[in-house]
């Protein structure tokens, strides 16, 4: 009797264990995440060019960068645009991205987009 007594206790133990384990994983699951993008920028490109993001990510991007360019997102149908200029060594800036699709992302300083400078940012759902 002791010893089922002490198995039932130890079943719902592990059970309890268990739930809170499986609690924990779903409270990260729901936690916004940020994602940190460290790139390089010069004549004429962007490195790493493809970013993949999820719906709902904040995006930190800290940019080593040689020589004058900019990071531009100009899509104004899918709500992402922004400009940022790249004038020191280190830059760093953050957004968060509300819509699933493709990005383009450029530098616009003339002649640069056309030589390659360039990318795409790619937000899953
Ligand atoms: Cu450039």
């Amino acid at each position: 009797m002791k010893v089922k007594i002490n198995l039932i206790l130890l079943f719902l133990f592990i059970l309890g264990i268990g739930g809170f384990i499986l609690f924990q994983k779903y409270q990260e699951l729901q936690k916004p995440r940020i994602i940190k993008i460290n790139m390089k920028s010069g004549d004429f490109f962007f490195d790493p060019s493809t970013i993949r993001a999820k719906v709902g990510d904040t995006l930190e991007f800290n940019i080593t960068n040689d020589g004058y360019h900019t990071f531009v997102i100009y899509e104004p149908q899918k709500y992402l645009s922004l400009k940022k200029e790249l004038s020191e060594k280190f830059e760093s800036f953050s957004f968060k991205v509300d819509t699933p699709g493709t990005f383009e992302f450029f530098c616009d300083v003339s002649g640069h987009k056309s030589s390659g400078q360039k990318g795409r940012l790619i937000v899953e759902k």
